[in-house]
């Protein structure tokens, strides 16, 4: 380097004001030597580093366990974007302190709850599929705790229906879709009288303690579940577990495993032993075969019999008509899962260390042929183990969940006991490699792995224990996913990812060029719904309303103004409700809604409509504000609400007003609001003499900006009005509003010629 340049760079530096040692000037070997990483942490760093401004390949959508949310992260940075509610309350959303979304969870409360539940153990979320692709358009989830189905539109990611199981009082094996999302499949778990809210003592456990599996109908166009044309197959109190549907050739089958076919009842405190004794204690349990084509007609035939309000098929009817069959497979079983091309059924038994691949040709060979081995108590026929068995493979210990390659016969198997990640052929039944994971891996997920067409290159680990992995936070660990690269023969371990949530069960992920959600509402939709929301208002039409004890506002939310600004008319004891529509076209220009002290809030995306309600009990003072930063002036986006005292007259004695303006308070504000003119002139000056409009990003924005400036007449007419009558109180104040909306003005066509030189606009004549 010459002394000249030198001497540049480091008048460069102190212009900068940096001093001490300088850091900018550290090359990639002193980073690696200070933080002591190796060429492989460089290596995985360089597969995950998503640089700033870009995005992801995958969006995985992962179960947030107790919380009963949804996770949403990119792949492979693993970036969480968002928590979605689901079964549980989310304030950031409004999730359970609006009305809408209130109604969401209250639809779903489980028959047999009293309380309102307020938690929930979600499980296994499922992507829609069409022609066996995920198509980007739903995801679904079970909570096991509360027997629960959960619908999320993935145009806007939110929360659309909880629907409770009628008749379950435990779930496990959902939700999972069949190839269209005819269906999302549910099964019980733990076994028990089907009516609600019954009594049966344990003694008669195997006469009228029931599993069962319910398929209920998706109504695509609705985009909703619909309870009345979903039903239930009747099952043995097996403790049916994790379930799958059918794909290509197994299109309209279903398999659901199960453990404790032994039917014990356990009862430590009666001196049996314990449970997992009694139910481990044959070599095996059933894999349950089940037609749900056939199911379906015979529903429509009407040979079902209906427990509160829902159509079963009763077990004998099932067994007449052909569509339930039993296989033993190794006892205490976990996973079921199908592979893409719809062949075999995969197996994975916790005490065992094989994986049993099922045929379904055999399967159906064995059908066809009328050759069973026996029935079981409850008389389904019972296909024997090795009539229906394509080969068993030895993984390690403990296996329990598969997931599928983009390459052909290649899955991958999680080890729980062992701690690794098996990757195996199923076609030629050999292992092909291990890789550890930390620690004791439950659900492992490929990138699409559930469709028929995985995509391979990534792989989550999700495992149950973090121990050593990341800084202490006490005795309450964080949960870990770990993301390992598939692209190569040997599996490599690029990224750990701590998520504060737990237990996140299982996950799905999408090619993120799947994924069309939308950034705005049609103006006024209720968005829980998709209609048109009946407290909605256009900007101008706000209004209260009161009819005997009940206070109605219609209102609106836009930088950075509530109308009402004063909510004066409530007494106590009024049921007050607050619609509020937000006017916003821009993008990501949410306002947030809440009455301090009443337990509300709501958020309010460009275009939605949500309603808050409360009861009114205390006389008072109560401010109300918007929860989001939204603009420069969000603070002053703000109202009062005043709750009288019953029957209360006021004294007549007039206030003084906080300040008073004159002509020259006038003056100084029309001459700031010229200079800010000039500003905006130069930032639009610029903005047309490049091509923006090739930029959708910056349209949307200047769109915006007109918009904010288009407001500015009508102040005009105002202002002047009050100038011409010489009340400088009010000119002064119209003239400041003025001066808001061209700030609002320039804030927009700044981020938009930020937007356009960082993206390379270039120069148009
Ligand atoms: Cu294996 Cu609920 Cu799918 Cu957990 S379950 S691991
Ligand atoms: Cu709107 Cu802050």
């Amino acid at each position: 380097m010459s002394t000249r340049i030198k001497r540049l760079a480091l008048l460069i530096a102190l212009g900068a004001g940096m001093t001490g040692p300088n850091w900018a000037s550290e090359d990639l070997k002193d980073v690696l030597k200070r933080r002591g990483l190796s060429q492989q942490d460089l290596l995985a760093a360089a597969k995950t580093y998503v640089p700033t401004g870009k995005r992801d390949e995958f969006i995985a959508l992962s179960s947030g366990g107790h919380a009963g949310q949804v996770i949403v992260y990119g792949i492979p940075s693993m970036r969480i974007l968002k928590y979605i509610g689901v079964f549980t309350p989310e304030p950031w959303q409004g999730y359970g302190y609006d009305e809408e979304s209130k109604k969401i969870l209250r639809d779903g409360q489980p028959p047999n709850a009293k309380e309102p539940i307020l938690w929930g153990d979600s499980h296994h979320p499922a992507m829609s599929e069409t022609n066996g692709k995920y198509d980007g358009q739903y995801l679904f989830i079970n909570d096991k705790a509360n027997p629960r189905i959960a619908v999320i539109d993935l145009r806007d990611f939110e929360t659309k229906q909880i629907v409770a199981n009628p008749i379950f009082k435990s779930e496990h094996g959902g939700a999972f879709v069949t190839p269209n999302t005819e269906y999302v499949m549910e099964a019980t778990q733990y076994a028990a009288p089907l009516e609600p809210n019954k009594y049966v003592p344990l003694e008669r456990f195997n006469d009228e303690y029931r599993g069962g599996m319910t398929y209920w109908k998706f109504d695509r166009k609705k985009g909703r579940i619909d309870p009345k044309a979903s039903f239930s197959m009747e099952l043995p109190p097996y403790s049916q577990d994790l379930a799958d549907a059918g794909k290509g050739p197994s299109d309209g089958w279903s398999f659901v495993n199960s453990f404790c076919s032994e039917r014990y009842v356990g009862g430590i405190e009666r001196g049996r032993p314990p449970f997992e004794a009694g139910c481990s204690a044959r070599d095996t349990d059933y894999l349950h075969v089940m037609n749900w084509k056939k199911a379906e007609q015979i529903v429509a035939a009407g040979k079902t019999k209906t427990i509160n309000g829902h159509k079963v098929i009763p077990m004998d009817v099932a067994v007449k008509e052909g569509i339930l069959f039993l296989i033993p497979e190794p006892k205490s079983p976990h996973g079921v899962d199908v592979t893409p091309d719809g062949t075999k059924i995969i197996v994975a038994g916790k005490l065992d260390t094989h994986v049993s691949v099922y045929s379904f040709d055999k399967i159906q060979a064995a059908i066809k042929a009328g050759k069973f081995e026996g029935k079981d108590p409850y008389g389904i026929p019972i296909i024997s183990m090795k009539d229906a068995l394509d080969k068993q493979v030895q993984l390690g210990l403990g296996p329990l969940h598969t997931q599928f390659d983009s390459k052909k016969c290649v899955a991958y198997t999680s080890l729980y006991v062992d701690s690794q990640v098996a990757k195996w052929d199923f076609c030629a039944g050999k292992v092909l490699d291990k890789i550890s994971v930390h620690y004791n891996i439950g659900h492992l997920m490929t990138m699409e792995g559930d469709s028929n067409s995985p995509k391979g290159q990534y792989l989550v680990a999700l495992n149950k224990l973090a121990i050593d992995r990341f800084n202490p936070v006490g005795p309450l660990h964080p949960q870990t996913h770990q993301l390992i690269d598939i692209s190569n023969d040997k599996m490599t371990l690029i990224y750990d990812m701590p998520i504060g949530l737990g237990e996140p069960h299982y996950a799905v992920a999408i090619d993120a060029d799947n994924l069309k959600p939308g950034i705005r509402y049609k103006m006024g939709t209720d968005s829980r719904s998709d209609s048109p929301h009946p407290g909605a208002v256009k900007a101008g039409s706000e209004k209260t309303v009161k009819k005997g004890n009940k206070v109605e506002v219609f209102g609106t939310l836009i930088r950075s103004h509530i109308v009402p600004e004063i909510i004066d008319n409530v007494e106590v004891g009024d049921e007050v409700t607050i619609h509020l529509t937000n006017l916003e076209r821009a993008q990501d220009e949410t306002h947030g809604f809440t009455v301090g002290g009443y337990n509300v809030h709501a958020s309010v995306e460009p275009g939605k409509t949500v309603s808050v309600k409360f009861k009114a009990d205390r006389a008072g003072v109560y401010p109300y504000y918007c929860t989001e930063f939204c603009s420069a002036l969000h603070l002053e986006m703000q109202g009062y609400m005043l709750v009288k005292p019953k029957g209360y007259k006021d004294s007549g004695v007039a206030g003084k007003a906080g300040t008073t303006y004159t002509k020259a308070d006038f003056d100084k504000q029309y001459k700031t609001n010229i200079e800010t003119q000039a500003v905006i002139d130069s930032v639009v000056a610029y903005i047309t003499s490049v091509n923006y409009k090739s930029f959708p990003e910056a349209v949307a924005m200047v769109e915006d900006a007109f918009d904010q400036a288009g407001k500015i007449t009508e102040v005009k007419v105002k202002m002047d009005a009050a100038v011409k009558a010489g009340d400088w109180n009010n000119a002064t104040l119209w003239a400041g509003q003025w001066w808001q909306y061209q700030v609002k003005t320039a804030d927009l066509g700044l981020r938009a010629k930020t937007y356009l030189e960082q993206n390379g606009a270039k120069k148009v004549k």
